[in-house]
């Protein structure tokens, strides 16, 4: 790629680990630069400045700025052309599968959320809690049978879903319950470059190069 990429995020949020997984599977060089969220970093006018919303992630590519997740996942399997289907009915199910994690496997990062960073009243998780298992339970009936859930290659929708969901032991969600779910995650972990957040993504800036790169 002829500019180099740069990706603002955190190494406890799922929704920075979505970029970075992609990077990292694609195998491209880039710049990292923390945001730290225990201190309020998200929410200081120098990072407002680049993300409005004041959370990560944000890329930063060709004078251009882009923002949440799956906008991100979508501009680098443009750019890239990686983890793009195959087809253009691919591409459009692929882009159909982010945006409704976004509204049902989110409820998986909520229960994570509240049950590592935040304490909230049970009645809260007793909401939450169902939806995200619901969200789990409809990727796990949608893998039975294959490997991938666009086509027959991993996508930006495997990355994105996947990317979602990854902390969900730490809201107390055993894989082992889904086993689609459990078989696709070891076909991800074996994609070459793969890791889990807590060994990918920085705790500090870094440039990453990728040894393949
Ligand atoms: N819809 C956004 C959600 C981003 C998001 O919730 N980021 C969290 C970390 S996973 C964050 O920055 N939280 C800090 C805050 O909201 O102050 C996306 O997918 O990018």
């Amino acid at each position: 790629m002829a500019e180099r990429l740069t990706l603002h995020g955190s190494f406890t949020s799922s929704s920075s680990y979505k970029p970075m997984l992609f990077l990292a599977l694609a195998r491209l060089p880039f710049s990292f630069r923390t945001v730290n969220l225990k201190l309020g970093a998200q929410k200081q006018p120098d990072y407002l400045a680049v993300n409005r919303y004041g959370q990560v992630p944000a890329l930063r590519h060709r004078g251009l700025t882009i923002v949440q997740s799956n906008v991100i996942l979508d501009y680098l399997a443009r750019v890239t052309g990686q983890f793009e289907g195959a087809t253009e009915q691919d591409r459009w199910t692929a882009r159909e599968w982010l945006s409704w994690e976004a509204d049902a496997i989110t409820n998986v990062a909520k229960v994570r959320h509240y049950s590592r960073f935040r304490a909230v009243d049970p009645a809260v998780m007793d909401y939450f809690r169902p939806l995200a298992e619901a969200a789990l339970a409809r990727v796990d009936e949608a893998l039975a049978g294959r490997d991938w859930l666009v086509g027959e290659t991993p996508s930006i929708a495997d990355i994105g879903c996947w990317g979602r969901m990854v902390f969900m032991a730490e809201g107390g969600f055993e894989i082992g319950r889904w086993p689609n779910l459990l078989g696709w995650s070891r076909r991800l972990a074996a994609l070459p470059g793969f890791a889990l957040p807590y060994d990918l993504i920085p705790k500090k800036d870094t440039e990453v190069e990728p040894a393949t790169a």
